[in-house]
């Protein structure tokens, strides 16, 4: 086998990047001043740098790497597939094998009658799709008035003018004109965060009863749909109280409006099961893939129809559709990412295996000084970093220095877990071993010790009044 390194010294690459490269969600002159980190390989859950460094990957990629890395099967089913149709597209009266045989399994997969699938490149087209379809779907049922989609704060959908409005980050509304109209958000279930003294499921009962006081407040004649991520991954993996999604399902099924799960991270074992939505009891219209569906080996997402939204979308022309809607390569890739899956069996081993032990190991670094509450499910995990473990405090300084502190020690450490604010989190590759979980926690564990350190020695160890 080739293997491809780099042909040059990092700091030649790194320069050559900070020249001509632009970064998503980035400074660009500060990453320059410091430098990026340069990945030429990865096998498993392990990645390599351009300076040799063996690096735990906990984040799967961009929570993406389901099968792990490495999979040769994947790259001989593209290069065939490329070799026999490249391209081809879905829009004038044709279509090809991977895509049709890829829709056929996708139906199969996916709980109850979703079995339709629009095909789109990625997460956020998907989404795009999503706000079209709702909403032409009502104006096909005559009802052309409810065109509102209701999200929550701190949700992300992806970043494009639809996705990014979808989302509830506010640091994206800020930047190029975001929201578009009438889409509108309620808070989010986050317990730890928001809950106060309140009980969790008595919480998670109040935040859902938020959806049915915006539907009462915008006219229930005007809602097209409901859209939430089952766990929300980006805005820090929040899993909710147990009390919130039955409700939810209750309210969408009250007022007769669709229900979306972007199912962009937790689908394809994630929480797992197959679905997020399987994990939360929640009976979604349509459902959003893309990143496990291929495992990130190839750019693909898509929009998984019910029966009955697709039974009126077909009696239309939808005028809507991506060059890359279908895409045989992706749709030959995930095809193989899924034969894996279920071959081996994946998705049933994190279920009964390697969850509950990383649940075991996870939960025990709550022991640590630093972390105030550890949650996780499947193999999405998040943990509070805290000044004062008792009152569930905040930290007197930005939010995010202290995460940022600790995500540096994770680098130097080669671990990746993220940061969001100052919550840690992981997503690693779903074929993760006991040893390679073992080797998380001994580094993340490491990484707590000196970022408590730091964050004492910089005085920074001070509560939020
Ligand atoms: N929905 C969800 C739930 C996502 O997590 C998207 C849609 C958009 O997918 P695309 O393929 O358009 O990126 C996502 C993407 C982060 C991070 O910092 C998360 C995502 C993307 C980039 C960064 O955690 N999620």
């Amino acid at each position: 086998m080739t293997i491809i390194t780099n042909h040059m010294p990092t700091a030649e690459l790194q320069a050559l990047d900070a020249a001509h490269h632009m970064h998503p969600f980035t400074n660009g002159n500060q990453l320059a001043a410091k430098g990026t980190r340069i990945i030429t390989r990865a096998q498993g859950v392990m990645l390599t740098d351009s300076k040799g460094n063996e690096i735990l990957d906990g984040m799967g990629g961009l929570w993406c790497v389901n099968i792990g890395y490495g999979r040769s099967e994947l790259a001989e089913v593209a290069a065939r597939q490329m070799r026999e149709l490249p391209f081809y597209n879905t829009f004038f009266q044709t279509s090809h094998v991977p895509v049709i045989a890829l829709s056929a399994k996708l139906a199969e997969l996916a709980p109850g009658d979703l079995n339709h699938v629009f095909y789109a490149g990625s997460g956020s087209e998907a989404n795009d799709t999503n706000i079209r379809m709702v909403r032409t779907y009502w104006a096909q049922m005559g009802e052309p008035a409810r065109n509102i989609i209701i999200s929550r704060r701190n949700a992300y959908h992806g970043s494009s003018m639809g996705s990014g409005s979808l989302g509830g980050m506010s640091g994206m509304h800020a930047q190029g004109g975001l929201p578009i109209p009438d889409i509108h958000h309620i808070d989010q279930p986050h317990w730890y965060a928001e809950g106060g003294d309140m009980d969790p499921e008595a919480f998670g009962l109040a935040r859902a009863r938020q959806l049915e006081e915006k539907i009462e407040e915008l006219g229930p004649h005007r809602v097209a749909a409901f859209i939430g991520e089952p766990v929300q991954g980006a805005g820090g993996v929040i899993i909710p109280p147990d009390s919130y999604w039955p409700e939810i399902q209750r309210i969408c099924d009250k007022y007769g409006i669709l229900l979306i799960a972007d199912e962009v991270i937790c689908g394809f074992g994630r929480t797992g099961n197959w679905f997020g939505s399987q994990t939360m009891g929640i009976r979604p219209d349509i459902m959003t893939v893309a990143k496990g569906l291929s495992s990130g080996y190839a750019p693909i997402g898509g929009s998984i129809v019910s029966d009955r939204v697709a039974e009126v979308m077909n009696d239309c022309e939808f005028n809507h559709g991506y060059t890359y809607s279908g895409h045989p390569v992706s749709c030959a890739v995930a095809l193989e990412n899924l034969r894996i899956l279920q071959e081996e069996k994946i998705v049933e081993r994190v279920a009964q295996e390697t969850a509950p032990y990383l649940k075991r190991k996870w939960e025990s670094l709550c022991e640590h000084p630093l972390v105030g509450e550890t949650r996780i499910v499947g193999m999405m995990g998040s943990l509070a970093l805290t000044p004062h473990k008792a009152s569930r405090a905040k930290f007197a300084s930005e939010p995010g220095t202290a995460g940022y502190i600790c995500r540096e020690r994770c680098f130097a450490n080669n671990l990746v877990m993220r940061h969001v604010g100052d919550r840690m989190i992981i997503s690693p590759p779903l074929v993760i071993s006991k040893s390679e979980i073992d080797l998380l926690i001994e580094r993340a564990w490491m990484s707590l010790d000196q970022a408590e350190k730091q964050i004492r020695d910089e005085g920074l160890m001070k509560a939020a009044m």
